[in-house]
Order: C-alpha cells, then structure tokens, then sequence
C-alpha cells in the first residue's frame, strides 16, 4: 500500500467519524503485515524513530525497563545503546537530528517511580561513540521529580531544545499540589557542561503526555501541545516566553482531564486535536476550532468513540496494557 492512499483513508476516516470505528477499521486500513522485531522486551516504555547511524533510513529506538536500544533499519539488527542507568526503570527517550549532520541525538528519562514525587525521576543526554552501534556515554542533567516525557523541539533561534514533561508537581499527592514544572533544556556547544533550562510552563497537574505542532517551515518554531488534569494546553513560543492557550477546560465533574494528546489537520488544512480521556481513560476525542469562534478561544469537543468497561479499569496492574491502547487509538487518527 503506498503512502498516499494511507494518507487518503485517515482523511476519509476523520470526516465520516460518526460510524462505527469498528467498520471503518475494516474498510479503509491498508492491510499491515506484522513482524516481529523483538521477543525480549521487558516493559518498553518509550520509542522514537530516527535515522540513529545515518543511512537516511529511520531507524527504531526503545527505552526499555533497564536498557536503551536501538534497531537497526533494514535487518532490525539490535544494539544496545545503554544499559541500567539508574536503579529504577527508564522511561522515555527523545531522538532527533539537532545538528543537521543527518544522525539523531539521543536524549533518555530514567529512574521511573510515579509515586516519589520527591525524589524520583532522572535525565541523561547520551554522548555517540565514532561506532554508533557500541555503548553511548550518558551525561545525567538536573531534572524535576517524576520525569515521564521528552521530545526535541526547535525554538525561535532555529536550535532545538530538550522539553521534559514530568507527570506530577514536586510534592504531589494524589494529583494535587504545586503544578508540574515542564523545562525546556538548552543545548550547551559542549554537552558535558552545564545545561542552562528555562520553564515553559507550570499550570497543570498529572501531565501525561505532549506532542509538537509542526511549524509552517524548516526554519520557523515548533509549538507544543500539552495534555493534563485541566485539559489541553497549546503552548506557542514568543519574545517574552511561551503563550498559552486552551484548547479545553476541563472544569466540571465530567471532565476530568487528558491522558494523550495528538495535533493534526483534515485534507484541507483545518487543525484538529485528538485526545484519550481521561489519563488512562476510554474516550477518544476530537477536537475542532470553533467556526464563529474566536482563534485564540476553546474548541468545540467530540467524543468519537467509548469502548468497553474492560477499557476503563484503572487497576495498576494492567495499566501498561491500557497505554498500548491509547497508543493505539491516538495514533490511527494522526497527521
Ligand atoms: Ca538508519
Ligand atoms: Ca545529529
């Protein structure tokens, strides 16, 4: 199935969403063929794509429960970038090329433990060796409690900056407290100096996840999408910092808030913003600027569809299974 006629089935997918998702699964996918690339993964928590030994072929990248590997496009060859950086699991890893030479820097989150708003949570920029299939050199940087999310994203002087999203404020309890700290970190000319951060924002609480909203052009600044307890946030950079505005509210008992956050447009360019509601939740959501509405104003919110009670247990112990879903979900409606 060629690309083109992917892109073509999402767009006939968004403007009918009124029928049966089931059916439309079934009536305009293209026909994937699995592969297994690995049986060994503990608990894969994060994966990025990136052309890691630049081929020009993108490549995989996974943090997993206690190494960061990466699998080598065409033969999904592994190799293992690092191992146990701390004594708790990793969680996240940013990979992008941010320097323009054509093979992607590596950023990673470790030290995972959701519930030490305290004490938990860890940073490491990795350092490639000449060979980029042999180990990598972690540099831990400061960083929040909880550290959950981290993508590159290019700010206003045309380089790229490390934004971390912790899931919780320091000192949290229960998803209350002081909001959650989201630091973009800046790259110094050598990284095993100090890392200069500034705060994006911190008027959220229970972060789950973030995407950047592609710029109109190569040169021009990214913004973010970030997704919480209170709703979604868009967050465009400026002069005087990064300007807010909500997507969403979520003020009432029946709203409670986004675990997973996706930007995208129709065919004819008109944005949209998809969601998992709430963290962990079983609604899939869309949202569209209103047509009267004022730009900077709250979108008009759809649920697109509520699977099954089995979906919406929040039991820790299938929570892993439940991100897979969202995973899922959030991705077949994406740009
Ligand atoms: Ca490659
Ligand atoms: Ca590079």
């Amino acid at each position: 199935m060629r690309l083109s006629s992917f892109i073509s089935a999402r767009h006939c997918f968004i403007w009918v969403y009124g029928l049966s998702v089931t059916l439309l699964v079934a009536e305009v996918l293209p026909k994937f063929k699995p592969q297994e690339i690995d049986a060994t993964v503990t608990i894969g928590y994060g994966l990025a794509l990136a052309d890691v030994d630049g081929d020009k072929r993108i490549d995989i990248l996974l943090a997993d429960k206690e190494r960061i590997v990466w699998y080598q496009n065409p033969t999904w060859v592994k190799h293992v970038i690092a191992e146990k950086l701390t004594e708790k699991d990793h969680v996240c890893i940013a990979a992008r090329d941010i320097n323009g030479d054509g093979k992607c820097e590596i950023a990673v989150g470790a030290q995972w433990n959701p519930a030490d708003t305290v004490d938990s949570g860890a940073v490491f920029y990795l350092v490639p060796p000449e060979d980029r299939t042999q180990l990598w050199k972690p540099i831990q940087l400061s960083h929040e409690p909880t550290t959950h999310r981290m993508r590159w994203v290019r700010n206003q002087a045309g380089r790229f900056d490390l934004i971390v999203v912790p899931l919780h404020g320091r000192g949290n309890k229960d998803g209350q407290g002081t909001g959650v700290r989201i630091l973009a970190y800046h790259v110094p000319s050598d990284p095993s100096t100090t890392w200069n951060t500034s705060l994006v924002t911190d008027v959220m609480h229970m972060t789950h996840n973030f995407d950047v909203i592609p710029a109109g052009t190569p040169e021009e600044p990214e913004s973010l999408l970030l997704c919480g307890r209170e709703g979604v946030l868009r967050l465009d950079p400026g002069e005087s910092g990064w300007r807010p505005h909500w997507i969403t509210k979520h003020e009432t008992p029946e709203l409670q808030g986004a675990g997973e956050v996706r930007w995208g447009a129709f065919a004819g360019g008109q944005p949209y913003v998809a969601t998992i509601e709430p963290m962990h939740g079983n609604q899939l959501v869309l949202y569209t600027p209103p047509p009267e509405g004022p730009k900077d104003g709250i979108w008009q919110r759809r649920v697109l569809g509520s699977p099954q009670s089995r979906y919406t247990c929040r039991d820790e112990t299938v929570s892993h299974d439940q991100r897979r879903r969202e995973w899922l979900a959030a991705a077949f409606i994406r740009r």
